[in-house]
């Protein structure tokens, strides 16, 4: 889809600051994909469309999580852990996006998981680091993304973790995969 249409036709279903947010996602995910070396295409599309069903009521993600065949402990886990795969099966059903990458990239771009490839590494960074991005420590990882995309996702998820731990949140499976897995990719290989 062209770039255009495809951010016309993501704004109809963001507030103005989600959608503004998205425009950061894009802008950032782009330079990534070109110091990381991802498909620009897949990379647009899926930074349009990560947060499609950010603003679907939670009743709605819910029935979707138990009607579509979606993971059940989804519905165990707080209900910002839904938007992501949910976001994934609608694109899909709803836009007609079939590209299982940027489909993945969309699904995982909350809790990443363990072996992400490099889009996916794209779009779960470039959401935490984002120019309208501001929490504290964000600026180390902003920094850290210009020299290891590794280390720079594993900078976000650490903060993630720490941050559900404090608000007393439940942390879902995939994001300790994601710390775990990252864990072994930036380990000095001997
Ligand atoms: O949708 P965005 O705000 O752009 O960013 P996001 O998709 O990364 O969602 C961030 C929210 O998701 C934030 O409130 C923390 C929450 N989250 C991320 N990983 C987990 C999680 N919540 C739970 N309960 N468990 C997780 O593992
Ligand atoms: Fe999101
Ligand atoms: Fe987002």
């Amino acid at each position: 889809m062209d770039r255009n249409l495809a951010l016309e036709t993501v704004k109809k279903h963001l507030t103005e600051h989600r959608y503004v947010h998205t425009l950061g996602v894009l802008e950032t995910s782009l330079k990534l994909a070109q110091l990381y070396g991802a498909d620009f295409k897949k990379t647009e599309t899926a930074a349009i469309f990560h947060d499609y069903a950010k603003f679907r009521s939670k009743d709605e993600m819910r029935e979707i999580v138990k009607k579509e065949n979606l993971p059940q402990d989804l519905l165990l886990y707080g209900s910002e852990v839904l938007h992501a795969p949910v976001g994934a099966f609608l694109v899909k059903k709803e836009i007609g996006i079939y590209d299982e990458e940027v489909l993945s990239a969309i699904y995982y771009h909350t809790t990443g998981k363990g072996n992400m490839n490099t889009l996916e590494k794209v779009i779960f960074l470039a959401d935490y680091i984002e120019p309208n991005r501001q929490f504290p420590g964000v600026e180390e990882v902003r920094e850290e993304a210009g020299k290891n995309l590794d280390s720079a996702c594993l900078m976000a998820v650490k903060n993630t973790i720490n941050f559900l731990m404090r608000q007393n949140q439940k942390i879902y499976p995939l994001t300790l995969e994601t710390y775990n897995g990252l864990m072994d990719e930036t380990q000095v290989k001997k």
